[in-house]
């Protein structure tokens, strides 16, 4: 980087801290963002003159609201909701929602933050937003998690609509949440509408969106591997998490011929030497999805190790797919993975690296895919969502993974338009966000200074 755009950098970062104190994770985000668009800037003045990135990096609206639930003793109890609405010049707002006891401002800034790019990227029209609550759904009764979603819901009804806001699920919030909070809005509203995605099949939803993250992120990752003569077949996965993001990436991971050997949660990781097959992974579906349990439980059945509080990153592999949750893969682990043979790293989750981390991956010149480009198919399935809640008509789930699997490749095409470096080495850092940049900046041009 010049030592003038470095400059640039270091001033603009110097304002966003001051006036975002506190927000660690906004900060990161915004600068890895700033760092890839500033050189463009300079090339283009007229995003400079309109103050884009002043703007971009501004919320369009906060709203922060109480949730106060009873819990199944008749105890009240009070939590801290959330929804951020950032940006709306390519659609309207349009992100997930995050139930887990470290949701903070700061957090669902940074979250937000990168949904708009994301979902520039996707070609679909829409805006980015994130939300959620501080609530912690481990260890809570269907009951509970049902009084706070209502009470959730209650609030955030006035804020949302099908053409104004489309929250989805994230961390803490799957089919169970979306179902309670659909049902609330349908009752205060007195309206069936697209309101959420990620909705149940029999009523509003999308064959694949379940999928989709998972399945998108392992069909960037292919298409990364295919620059370099390479595929899925035979090579060994690391994954991490063991949610919906993982329990996806799985599935196609093994669709494709590798063997996926580890999986995680928030208590410590599992590895498989034997490879995580079809009817493991139907296990562990069945133990997040309906039993609620610990990874360590698989250990248990499979005999397999069990490493409490710790990462997977020092086991060897050829492709990692981190898929649980920010900054879980620092330097030392990038490290790690790079001297132990891994040469692709797709993220499935939102910033699973750290800054340092992603230095290394493109010092080291690996296949590097951020979160931005690579989880963008959970959300282009929500976007087909609306399009068939608009249309009132849903489609096959041939047709919306075919589509799916277009966007993807579309995603990739586009971090190589805009990443690719003097000496043929792709930079999809840099390729994401100048790609996801442009469209949202040439909108808010054109619709004036709002
Ligand atoms: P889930 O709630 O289904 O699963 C989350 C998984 O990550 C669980 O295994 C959880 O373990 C683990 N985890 C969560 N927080 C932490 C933590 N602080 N430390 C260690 N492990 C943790 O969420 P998803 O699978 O939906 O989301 C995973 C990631 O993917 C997130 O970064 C999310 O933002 C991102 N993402 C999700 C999309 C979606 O469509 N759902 C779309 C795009 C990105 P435990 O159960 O112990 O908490
Ligand atoms: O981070 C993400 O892209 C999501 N959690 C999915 C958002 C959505 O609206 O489907």
């Amino acid at each position: 980087m010049s030592s003038s755009v470095d400059h640039l950098l270091k001033e603009f970062m110097a304002k966003i801290v001051a006036k975002n104190p506190g927000e660690s994770e906004f900060h990161q985000a915004v600068h890895e963002v700033v760092e890839s668009i500033l050189p463009y800037i300079e090339e283009h003045p007229k995003y400079k003159k309109e103050r884009i990135l002043e703007r971009i990096t501004e919320p369009e609206r906060i709203i922060i609201f109480r949730v106060p639930w009873l819990n199944d003793k008749g105890e009240a109890q009070v939590n801290r909701g959330f929804r951020i609405e950032m940006n709306s010049a390519i659609g309207p707002y349009k992100g997930g929602l995050r139930f887990h006891p470290t949701v903070n401002l700061g957090i669902l800034k940074f979250l937000a933050f990168e949904q708009v790019f994301k979902n520039s990227l996707t070609t679909l029209p829409m805006g980015g937003g994130k939300g959620g609550a501080d609530f912690d759904p481990k260890g809570k009764s269907d009951n509970e998690i049902m009084k706070f979603c209502q009470s959730f819901m209650t609030e955030l009804q006035r804020h949302i609509g099908q053409d104004t806001d489309v929250p989805a699920g994230d961390i803490g919030v799957g089919g169970r949440e979306i179902g309670f909070m659909f049902g609330q809005y349908k009752r205060i509203r007195n309206e069936f509408t697209g309101v959420l995605t990620g909705k149940g099949i029999g009523w509003g939803g999308s064959l694949i969106r379940p999928e989709a993250t998972g399945y998108g992120t392992v069909y960037f990752a292919e298409e990364m591997m295919k620059t370099r003569d390479e595929s899925f077949e035979g090579k060994t996965v690391v994954i991490s998490g063991s949610g919906n993001v993982a329990q996806f990436a799985v599935e196609k991971s093994l669709a494709l011929g590798a063997k996926p050997v580890t999986l995680s949660d928030s208590s410590g990781y599992i590895y498989d030497p034997d490879g995580i097959d079809e009817e493991k992974l139907q296990f562990v579906m069945d133990l997040k999805n309906n039993r609620r349990g610990r990874i360590k439980v698989y250990a248990e059945k499979y005999g397999v190790k069990y490493v409490e509080d710790a990462r997977p990153w020092g086991e060897k592999c050829d492709i990692a797919l981190p898929c649980a949750t920010q900054n879980e893969l620092d330097a030392d682990d990038a490290r790690q993975l790079v001297e132990n043979g891994c040469f692709v790293v797709a993220e499935g989750a939102n910033m699973p690296s750290t800054a340092e981390a992603v230095e290394i991956f493109l010092e080291k010149g690996i296949l590097y895919g951020p979160g931005k480009a690579a989880n963008a198919g959970g959300v282009a399935v929500s976007g087909l969502e609306m399009t068939q809640n608009s249309m009132r008509l849903p489609w096959s789930r041939e047709e919306v993974d075919q589509r799916l699997k277009e966007i993807m490749v579309n995603i990739h095409k586009t971090c190589e338009k805009y990443g690719e470096e003097d000496n043929g080495f792709i930079n999809y850092v840099k390729g994401a966000n100048i790609g996801g940049f442009i469209k949202v900046a040439d909108a808010m041009i054109a619709q004036g200074l709002v």
